[in-house]
């Protein structure tokens, strides 16, 4: 059932969202545990899909497909998940830098971690540094997620950070930063904690960020 449930998540075809609830659900009733559910099927097969995609052989509609299938079964887990002890253990404040409103891949970013337990307080798009700040006193976030699509919003990054040092929050949070054009190397260059390339890795990444 767990092969079947990753294999409609990879599939990305229009069908495979409701089929991905019904599998979930069945799996469910049939005593597989939740977390065992999100971690066999859900994060692999996620994971291989933004791998086809980096590769070209996927498109962004079938990305979105797939992303869309498996916040279905992730909706019929979610109570499951808060029964078994896997509340959210820790919080990021998400959101795409100033000037870029791309969100796609922000979303799935969002999508894995709560997949792999955590609050996301999702800020949206075009988000001033200050809106960060202002986040930050609010919900207390463990992480701060940065997402950027564009070279020109890159800076926007630094200066998010840069507000972050200057509120004295910055010893509070773990910043983790992602996008297509953001590097490894841009990372350490602006001061972030960490960088992933997609997805499942930013789940990954921000797990061992936080220790785990
Ligand atoms: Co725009 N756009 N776009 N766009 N767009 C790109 C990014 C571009 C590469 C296209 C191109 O020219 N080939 C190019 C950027 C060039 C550059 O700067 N190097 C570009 C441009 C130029 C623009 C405009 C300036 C176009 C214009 O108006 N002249 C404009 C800018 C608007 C703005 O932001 N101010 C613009 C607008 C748009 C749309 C609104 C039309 C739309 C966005 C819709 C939306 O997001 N709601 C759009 C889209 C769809 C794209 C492409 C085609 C697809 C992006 C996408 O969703 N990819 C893109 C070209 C491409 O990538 N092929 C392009 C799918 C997604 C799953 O991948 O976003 O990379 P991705 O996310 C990945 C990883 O990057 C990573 O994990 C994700 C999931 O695996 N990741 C993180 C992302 N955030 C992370 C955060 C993390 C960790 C990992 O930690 C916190």
């Amino acid at each position: 059932m767990l092969a079947q449930l990753a294999e409609a998540i990879r599939s990305h075809r229009p069908e495979s969202i409701a089929a991905c609830r019904a599998l979930a659900e069945r799996a469910l009733a049939a005593g597989v545990p939740a977390a065992r559910i999100v971690d066999a099927a859900l994060i692999p097969a996620m994971a291989d899909v933004g791998r086809r995609f980096r590769a070209d052989e996927i498109f962004v509609p079938e990305v979105l497909v797939s992303a869309k299938a498996m916040q279905g079964a992730l909706d019929v887990l979610e109570p499951a998940l808060a029964d078994a002890g896997r509340e959210p253990f820790a919080t990021i404040v998400l959101g795409t830098v100033q000037g870029d409103v791309h969100d796609i891949g922000k979303n799935l970013v969002a999508m894995m971690l709560r997949g792999a337990g955590l609050r996301v307080v999702d800020l949206g798009v075009n988000v001033a540094p200050q809106r960060f700040v202002a986040a930050i006193d609010a919900h207390r976030p463990e992480l701060v997620g940065l997402s950027a699509l564009l070279t020109t919003t890159m800076d926007a990054m630094r200066a998010t950070l840069d507000a972050i040092v200057a509120a004295g929050q910055r010893d509070r949070v773990r910043v983790l930063v992602g996008g297509a054009p953001v590097t490894a190397a841009w990372a350490m260059s602006i001061g972030a904690d960490g960088h992933a390339d997609d997805a499942a890795e930013a789940a990954t990444v921000a797990l061992r960020l936080l220790g785990r």
